[in-house]
């Protein structure tokens, strides 16, 4: 029965029917399925389905949008629940997310959004198409640690070291640690250009910032026994 569900979770996405995945991912939640099964198994693979196809031209823009929008109907049904996991938990610390310029994908950003919430970030989440200057402005206005940059573009990649870079030049890049991700990125990326880290995905984003995070706890320690 799971992998059945599943499994039309991932048709009902492929096939960009948003009531369909809303309805199937309430059933699967119903059955006692864990959320992150319900991303990770079937919502995000016909993603990739409908990616693979418009690759190699079998698929076009009006699907991507269609199973887009049906990801995205699954995602709103596990949201209210993610959310409140997170109001359990205890404070983790503040992240500001986005999407960066010229890049509209905002589902796998907004992905991370939730997980980080769910594990007890607070999040600021910037939207898509984010201007550089937007992002220096959050970090100095939020003091957040944590600054996560998505990009699914190889045209828009580049931006993200234009943040690392703005960021120096405003005197703030010390302050926060800077992951990037989206899937053309890669952890070479995220060293060139003098990122502090990168996840694959979602869960993963949700260990690198808590990674993180515990480097600057061990650091302010160790700087207060000096
Ligand atoms: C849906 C989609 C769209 C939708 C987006 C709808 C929306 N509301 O977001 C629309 C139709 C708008 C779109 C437009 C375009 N798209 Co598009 N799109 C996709 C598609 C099929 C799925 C992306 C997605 O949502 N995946 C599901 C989520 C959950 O996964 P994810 O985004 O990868 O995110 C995960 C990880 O990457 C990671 N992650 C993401 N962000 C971050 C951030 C941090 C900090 C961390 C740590 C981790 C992390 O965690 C996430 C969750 O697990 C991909 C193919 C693919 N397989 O990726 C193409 C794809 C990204 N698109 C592509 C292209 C070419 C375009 C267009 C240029 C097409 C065109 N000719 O107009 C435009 C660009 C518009 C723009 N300026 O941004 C190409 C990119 C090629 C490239 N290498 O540059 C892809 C790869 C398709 C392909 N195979 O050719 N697209």
């Amino acid at each position: 029965m799971p992998d059945d569900i599943l499994a039309l979770i991932n048709a009902s996405v492929v096939d960009g029917k948003a009531q369909e995945a809303a309805d199937l991912t309430r059933q699967a939640r119903g059955a006692g399925l864990e959320p992150l099964v319900i991303i990770e198994q079937g919502l995000r693979p016909g993603m990739d389905v409908v990616g693979e196809r418009f690759s190699c031209g079998e698929a076009f823009i009006p699907h991507l949008v269609l199973a887009g929008r049906a990801m995205q109907a699954g995602m709103r049904v596990l949201e209210p629940e993610l959310k409140r996991r997170g109001e359990g938990a205890s404070r983790a610390g503040t992240a500001v997310i986005g999407t960066v310029k010229g890049d509209i994908h905002e589902i796998g950003k907004s992905l991370v959004g939730i997980m980080l919430t769910a594990s007890g970030f607070e999040v600021h989440d910037l939207g898509v198409d984010v201007p550089v200057e937007a992002f220096v402005a959050k970090i100095r206005e939020t003091n957040a640690q944590i600054l996560g940059l998505s990009a699914l573009l190889t045209t828009t990649m580049v931006v993200q070291r234009r943040i690392v870079e703005a960021l120096t030049a405003a005197g703030v890049r010390g302050q926060v640690q800077v992951m990037v991700g989206g899937a053309p990125v890669s952890r070479s990326w995220a060293e060139e250009i003098g990122a502090d880290g990168y996840a694959e995905d979602a869960r993963g984003a949700v260990q690198e910032a808590k990674r993180l995070l515990a480097g600057i706890s061990s650091a302010n320690a160790a700087a207060s026994h000096l």
